[in-house]
Protein backbone atom coordinates (compact mmCIF):
# COMPACT_ATOMS: atom_id res chain seq x y z
CA UNK A 1 0.00 0.00 0.00
CA UNK A 2 1.46 3.50 -0.65
CA UNK A 3 1.53 5.95 1.69
CA UNK A 4 -1.10 8.06 0.27
CA UNK A 5 -3.30 5.21 0.45
CA UNK A 6 -2.34 4.31 3.64
CA UNK A 7 -3.51 7.86 4.92
CA UNK A 8 -6.38 7.94 2.97
CA UNK A 9 -7.38 4.64 4.88
CA UNK A 10 -6.45 5.79 8.13
CA UNK A 11 -8.21 9.11 7.67
CA UNK A 12 -11.29 6.89 6.70
CA UNK A 13 -10.79 4.69 9.87
CA UNK A 14 -10.77 7.87 11.90
CA UNK A 15 -13.95 9.33 10.76
CA UNK A 16 -15.71 6.01 11.04
CA UNK A 17 -14.85 5.81 14.46
CA UNK A 18 -15.92 9.07 14.93
CA UNK A 19 -18.92 8.74 13.27
CA UNK A 20 -19.78 5.55 15.46
CA UNK A 21 -19.05 7.64 18.50
CA UNK A 22 -21.27 10.46 17.61
CA UNK A 23 -24.23 8.17 16.98
CA UNK A 24 -23.29 6.69 20.26
CA UNK A 25 -23.75 9.82 22.16
CA UNK A 26 -26.59 10.55 20.23
CA UNK A 27 -27.94 7.57 21.40
CA UNK A 28 -27.16 8.06 24.86
CA UNK A 29 -28.05 11.39 25.19
CA UNK A 30 -30.18 12.65 22.32
CA UNK A 31 -33.27 10.01 22.51
CA UNK A 32 -35.49 8.98 25.37
CA UNK A 33 -34.88 7.25 28.42
CA UNK A 34 -37.21 5.55 30.80
CA UNK A 35 -37.62 6.03 35.09
CA UNK A 36 -38.84 2.72 36.65
CA UNK A 37 -41.78 2.84 38.64
CA UNK A 38 -40.35 1.69 42.50
CA UNK A 39 -42.76 0.08 45.49
CA UNK A 40 -39.54 0.59 47.63
CA UNK A 41 -38.54 4.09 47.48
CA UNK A 42 -34.45 5.33 47.97
CA UNK A 43 -33.56 6.77 51.33
CA UNK A 44 -32.18 9.95 50.64
CA UNK A 45 -29.48 9.95 52.91
CA UNK A 46 -26.29 10.23 50.52
CA UNK A 47 -25.73 6.19 51.19
CA UNK A 48 -26.32 4.27 48.64
CA UNK A 49 -27.77 1.06 50.51
CA UNK A 50 -26.92 -2.84 49.20
CA UNK A 51 -29.64 -3.33 46.53
CA UNK A 52 -30.98 0.54 46.89
CA UNK A 53 -30.56 1.44 43.38
CA UNK A 54 -29.71 -1.65 41.69
CA UNK A 55 -33.35 -2.03 39.93
CA UNK A 56 -33.32 1.22 38.05
CA UNK A 57 -32.71 3.09 34.61
CA UNK A 58 -29.58 3.98 34.27
CA UNK A 59 -28.21 7.16 31.85
CA UNK A 60 -24.15 6.76 31.54
CA UNK A 61 -22.12 10.13 32.31
CA UNK A 62 -18.78 11.28 31.63
CA UNK A 63 -17.12 10.35 34.87
CA UNK A 64 -20.34 8.27 36.58
CA UNK A 65 -23.97 7.42 35.81
CA UNK A 66 -27.56 8.55 36.70
CA UNK A 67 -30.28 6.43 38.20
CA UNK A 68 -33.39 6.98 37.79
CA UNK A 69 -36.92 5.62 39.63
CA UNK A 70 -39.95 7.41 40.29
CA UNK A 71 -43.56 6.30 42.06
CA UNK A 72 -46.45 8.58 42.43
CA UNK A 73 -45.08 11.71 43.79
CA UNK A 74 -41.16 11.86 43.71
CA UNK A 75 -38.69 11.25 39.99
CA UNK A 76 -36.19 9.66 42.41
CA UNK A 77 -32.46 10.64 40.71
CA UNK A 78 -28.84 8.89 42.08
CA UNK A 79 -25.83 10.27 40.38
CA UNK A 80 -23.54 8.07 41.33
CA UNK A 81 -20.24 9.67 40.48
CA UNK A 82 -17.52 6.87 40.86
CA UNK A 83 -15.25 9.01 39.02
CA UNK A 84 -14.89 11.90 41.57
CA UNK A 85 -12.52 9.79 44.22
CA UNK A 86 -11.57 12.98 46.18
CA UNK A 87 -13.88 14.53 48.69
CA UNK A 88 -13.90 18.12 48.03
CA UNK A 89 -15.90 20.77 50.29
CA UNK A 90 -19.47 20.56 48.51
CA UNK A 91 -19.40 23.86 47.22
CA UNK A 92 -16.80 22.57 44.40
CA UNK A 93 -17.63 19.20 43.67
CA UNK A 94 -21.42 19.85 43.08
CA UNK A 95 -24.35 19.21 40.38
CA UNK A 96 -26.68 21.41 38.63
CA UNK A 97 -30.57 19.51 37.83
CA UNK A 98 -32.29 21.15 34.71
CA UNK A 99 -35.85 21.16 34.08
CA UNK A 100 -37.72 22.27 31.12
CA UNK A 101 -41.09 22.73 33.54
CA UNK A 102 -43.42 23.22 30.17
CA UNK A 103 -42.17 20.85 27.96
CA UNK A 104 -41.23 23.49 25.48
CA UNK A 105 -37.86 23.16 24.51
CA UNK A 106 -37.81 26.98 25.50
CA UNK A 107 -36.19 28.52 28.52
CA UNK A 108 -39.09 30.36 30.26
CA UNK A 109 -38.18 32.66 32.78
CA UNK A 110 -40.46 32.09 36.06
CA UNK A 111 -41.50 28.72 34.92
CA UNK A 112 -38.29 26.39 34.12
CA UNK A 113 -36.48 25.37 37.07
CA UNK A 114 -32.56 24.66 37.95
CA UNK A 115 -31.89 22.36 41.38
CA UNK A 116 -28.67 22.68 42.65
CA UNK A 117 -26.66 23.38 46.15
CA UNK A 118 -27.45 26.06 48.10
CA UNK A 119 -24.77 26.71 51.44
CA UNK A 120 -24.83 22.72 51.51
CA UNK A 121 -28.74 22.39 51.04
CA UNK A 122 -31.26 21.96 48.11
CA UNK A 123 -31.74 24.94 46.36
CA UNK A 124 -34.57 25.46 43.85
CA UNK A 125 -34.31 28.37 41.11
CA UNK A 126 -36.41 29.62 38.53
CA UNK A 127 -34.53 30.61 35.18
CA UNK A 128 -34.40 34.03 34.49
CA UNK A 129 -33.36 33.22 30.89
CA UNK A 130 -30.71 31.13 29.03
CA UNK A 131 -27.82 30.62 31.68
CA UNK A 132 -29.54 33.18 34.70
CA UNK A 133 -31.17 32.18 37.43
CA UNK A 134 -33.04 33.38 40.39
CA UNK A 135 -31.70 33.30 43.98
CA UNK A 136 -32.05 30.07 46.11
CA UNK A 137 -35.72 28.95 46.76
CA UNK A 138 -37.60 26.59 49.64
CA UNK A 139 -38.30 23.11 47.79
CA UNK A 140 -40.34 19.97 48.92
CA UNK A 141 -37.95 18.13 47.06
CA UNK A 142 -34.94 16.40 49.50
CA UNK A 143 -31.31 15.68 48.34
CA UNK A 144 -28.84 13.30 50.09
CA UNK A 145 -25.05 13.84 49.86
CA UNK A 146 -22.57 10.93 50.21
CA UNK A 147 -18.85 10.10 49.97
CA UNK A 148 -18.97 6.08 49.96
CA UNK A 149 -18.95 3.26 47.83
CA UNK A 150 -22.19 2.04 45.81
CA UNK A 151 -23.16 -0.99 43.95
CA UNK A 152 -20.97 0.67 40.47
CA UNK A 153 -17.73 1.04 42.43
CA UNK A 154 -16.38 -0.36 46.20
CA UNK A 155 -14.31 2.71 45.60
CA UNK A 156 -15.07 5.67 47.63
CA UNK A 157 -16.62 8.73 45.63
CA UNK A 158 -19.10 11.53 45.44
CA UNK A 159 -22.39 10.24 45.94
CA UNK A 160 -25.36 13.00 45.77
CA UNK A 161 -28.85 11.24 45.71
CA UNK A 162 -32.14 13.39 45.28
CA UNK A 163 -36.42 13.05 45.65
CA UNK A 164 -37.92 15.90 42.87
CA UNK A 165 -41.09 16.46 43.67
CA UNK A 166 -42.99 15.57 40.61
CA UNK A 167 -45.25 18.54 41.84
CA UNK A 168 -42.59 21.33 41.27
CA UNK A 169 -41.71 19.97 38.04
CA UNK A 170 -45.70 19.73 37.19
CA UNK A 171 -44.67 15.97 36.01
CA UNK A 172 -48.37 14.99 37.36
CA UNK A 173 -49.97 15.01 34.08
CA UNK A 174 -47.47 15.03 31.63
CA UNK A 175 -45.87 11.08 31.56
CA UNK A 176 -41.80 12.76 30.83
CA UNK A 177 -39.24 15.81 31.83
CA UNK A 178 -37.03 16.80 30.20
CA UNK A 179 -34.00 17.21 31.99
CA UNK A 180 -29.89 18.64 32.08
CA UNK A 181 -27.74 17.62 34.49
CA UNK A 182 -24.06 18.98 35.04
CA UNK A 183 -21.94 16.93 37.50
CA UNK A 184 -18.63 18.77 38.66
CA UNK A 185 -15.26 18.57 40.65
CA UNK A 186 -12.31 20.45 41.07
CA UNK A 187 -10.18 17.25 42.03
CA UNK A 188 -9.99 15.23 39.52
CA UNK A 189 -10.55 18.13 37.31
CA UNK A 190 -13.86 18.29 35.03
CA UNK A 191 -17.28 20.02 34.29
CA UNK A 192 -19.61 17.77 32.49
CA UNK A 193 -23.10 19.01 30.52
CA UNK A 194 -25.17 16.25 29.79
CA UNK A 195 -26.17 17.65 27.46
CA UNK A 196 -23.36 19.69 26.53
CA UNK A 197 -24.66 23.22 26.59
CA UNK A 198 -28.25 22.74 28.37
CA UNK A 199 -28.63 25.42 30.25
CA UNK A 200 -28.37 28.12 27.42
CA UNK A 201 -30.47 25.63 24.93
CA UNK A 202 -33.41 22.95 26.02
CA UNK A 203 -33.33 21.52 22.51
CA UNK A 204 -31.68 18.84 23.39
CA UNK A 205 -32.30 18.12 26.77
CA UNK A 206 -32.68 14.13 27.86
CA UNK A 207 -36.30 12.64 27.41
CA UNK A 208 -36.80 11.00 30.96
CA UNK A 209 -40.29 8.45 30.35
CA UNK A 210 -42.01 7.64 33.82
CA UNK A 211 -42.68 3.89 31.96
CA UNK A 212 -44.57 1.55 33.48
CA UNK A 213 -43.85 -2.04 32.44
CA UNK A 214 -44.92 -3.60 29.51
CA UNK A 215 -45.49 -7.09 31.46
CA UNK A 216 -44.57 -8.91 34.55
CA UNK A 217 -43.47 -12.46 34.91
CA UNK A 218 -43.36 -13.20 38.28
CA UNK A 219 -40.59 -11.43 39.84
CA UNK A 220 -39.28 -10.29 36.20
CA UNK A 221 -40.53 -7.07 34.44
CA UNK A 222 -40.38 -6.14 31.00
CA UNK A 223 -40.28 -2.38 29.79
CA UNK A 224 -39.83 -1.44 26.18
CA UNK A 225 -37.15 0.99 25.29
CA UNK A 226 -36.46 3.40 21.96
CA UNK A 227 -34.10 1.01 19.73
CA UNK A 228 -30.44 2.26 20.78
CA UNK A 229 -31.50 4.38 24.08
CA UNK A 230 -32.36 1.03 25.98
CA UNK A 231 -30.83 0.54 29.20
CA UNK A 232 -28.91 -2.13 30.63
CA UNK A 233 -31.56 -4.78 32.22
CA UNK A 234 -30.65 -5.73 35.38
CA UNK A 235 -31.10 -8.03 38.10
CA UNK A 236 -31.16 -7.87 42.10
CA UNK A 237 -30.47 -11.27 43.80
CA UNK A 238 -31.04 -10.72 47.47
CA UNK A 239 -28.28 -13.16 49.29
CA UNK A 240 -29.17 -13.79 53.35
CA UNK A 241 -26.22 -12.80 55.36
CA UNK A 242 -23.63 -11.31 52.48
CA UNK A 243 -21.55 -8.56 52.77
CA UNK A 244 -22.11 -5.53 50.07
CA UNK A 245 -23.06 -6.51 46.59
CA UNK A 246 -21.51 -8.31 44.05
CA UNK A 247 -22.13 -7.42 40.31
CA UNK A 248 -21.85 -10.62 37.64
CA UNK A 249 -22.35 -9.13 34.29
CA UNK A 250 -25.80 -7.52 34.77
CA UNK A 251 -26.81 -9.58 37.70
CA UNK A 252 -26.38 -8.06 41.34
CA UNK A 253 -26.34 -10.37 44.72
CA UNK A 254 -26.53 -8.17 47.33
CA UNK A 255 -26.92 -9.19 51.37
CA UNK A 256 -29.86 -8.98 53.58
CA UNK A 257 -30.78 -9.39 57.29
CA UNK A 258 -33.43 -11.30 58.35
CA UNK A 259 -36.50 -12.17 56.16
CA UNK A 260 -35.27 -11.25 52.16
CA UNK A 261 -37.10 -9.67 49.79
CA UNK A 262 -37.45 -11.54 46.55
CA UNK A 263 -35.06 -11.55 43.75
CA UNK A 264 -36.22 -9.22 40.74
CA UNK A 265 -35.22 -8.15 37.63
CA UNK A 266 -36.07 -5.28 35.02
CA UNK A 267 -35.42 -6.21 31.65
CA UNK A 268 -35.84 -3.56 28.95
CA UNK A 269 -36.73 -4.69 25.70
CA UNK A 270 -36.30 -2.47 22.38
CA UNK A 271 -39.72 -1.76 20.42
CA UNK A 272 -39.67 -0.94 16.35
CA1 LIG B 1 -29.68 5.98 50.15
CA1 LIG C 1 -14.07 15.87 44.04
CA1 LIG D 1 -39.71 25.72 28.92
Amino acid sequence: MRTTDFRRSTLKNMVNVFLIAASLLFNLYGVAQASVPTTTPPVIDGIVSNGEWVLSEVIPLPHGSMHTKHDANFLYILLDLTGDTVNDNLTVDYFWLSFDVNLNEAIDSGTDVMYGLCQGNLGLTYYLGPGSWTGCNPTTSQLGTGFGPSHNSSINHRIFELAISRAEISALTNDYVRVGVRTASPNPSFQDNVPINFYNDFSNNLYIYFSQPEACVGQICYYSCEPGACSESNCLVNVPGMTGCMGVGQINYCGCIGICPASSCVVFVPFP
